[in-house]
């Protein structure tokens, strides 16, 4: 019998992938939120969760999903992040194996192919921790602020600039809300499919400040309807940024290559994974 053996789930390839299917069918359900969808939330959830780490302390990232606890899920850069937590929530009740800190960069993976973007290979084996391993905050960047603070921010996960630029490009997706970060609108006009618009947009356009009583923001002057933060206006203002925002304003495959692998690292800071580098799972996306 079995009566002294308890069976340990151990989780494969096809469980995560299911989860992924989950989450993918869910996308599609719920196309009432925002521009038609969570994805760009999710996201950023997945960003914010994973953009806490410190390199020389070893601490913050995706490890943990800290966010959940009130110091770090009330920092004023994660206002509004619930929305993708109580989204993910029937998800997790689902597949109650999975832990939160897995399940949110699965969603971030799952949001970026199913916008169409680039394929994001990835590994399991996070764990839920507890409200002690919450990060200062701090830790995420300041959108007012210039080259130096995206430099310091960014250099302390260990990224370069070429690295920085590519991870801008999320802002293809998605938008401000005036009751989370106080800025207003969407970067591109096509908020929920990953593309290389969000660097045409800045080498095209011509940008000028927004009138308006909120935080200093640009608006585009033909259509007056999009919008970039000062720190997105960094790259294309900063001589070695500049080089970058524009290979990728030209060259979509190399934007996508260039994303996808510094996604990867991103998710993957400060976690000890025991799933080797070159064992990571890629998933079908709902449209392969
Ligand atoms: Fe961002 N981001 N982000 N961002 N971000 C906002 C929205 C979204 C900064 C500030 C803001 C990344 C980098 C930066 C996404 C992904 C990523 C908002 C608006 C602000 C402000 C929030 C709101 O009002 O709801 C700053 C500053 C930086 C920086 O680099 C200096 C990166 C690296 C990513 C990523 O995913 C890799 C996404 C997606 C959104 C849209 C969210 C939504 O709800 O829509």
């Amino acid at each position: 019998g079995q009566t002294n053996t308890k069976k340990i789930f151990t989780p494969r390839f096809e469980d995560y992938q299911k989860v992924y299917d989950q989450i993918a069918k869910l996308l599609e359900e719920h196309d009432e939120y925002d521009d038609g969808s969570y994805g760009p939330v999710l996201l950023r959830l997945a960003w914010h969760a994973s953009g806490t780490y410190d390199k020389l302390t070893n601490t913050g990232g995706s490890n943990g999903a800290t966010m959940r606890f009130a110091p770090e899920g009330d920092h004023g850069a994660n206002a509004g992040l619930k929305a993708a937590r109580d989204f993910l929530e029937p998800v997790k009740e689902a597949f109650p194996w999975i832990t939160y800190s897995d399940l949110w960069i699965l969603a971030g993976v799952c949001a970026i192919q199913e916008m169409q973007g680039p394929k994001i290979p990835y590994r399991a084996g996070r764990s839920d921790r507890d409200l002690s391993f919450c990060t200062p905050d701090g830790r995420l960047p300041d959108a007012s602020k210039g080259s130096s603070h995206i430099r310091a921010i960014f250099g302390r996960m260990g990224f370069d600039d070429r690295a920085m630029v590519a991870l801008s490009g999320a802002h293809a997706l998605g938008r401000c809300h005036t009751d989370r970060s106080g800025y207003s609108g969407p970067w591109t006009f096509s908020p929920t499919t990953m593309t290389n618009d969000y660097f045409k947009l800045l080498v095209e356009e011509k940008w000028q400040y927004k009138k308006w009583n909120g935080p200093k923001q640009f608006e585009d002057v033909k259509t007056k309807t999009l919008m970039m933060l000062p720190t997105d206006m960094e790259i294309i203002k900063d001589k070695s940024f500049k080089q970058y925002t524009e290979l990728y304003a030209k060259d979509n495959d190399a934007f996508f290559k260039d994303f996808s692998e510094a996604v990867v690292t991103l998710f993957e800071l400060g976690v000890p994974f025991e799933q080797p580098e070159d064992q990571r799972y890629t998933f079908k996306s709902s449209f392969d």
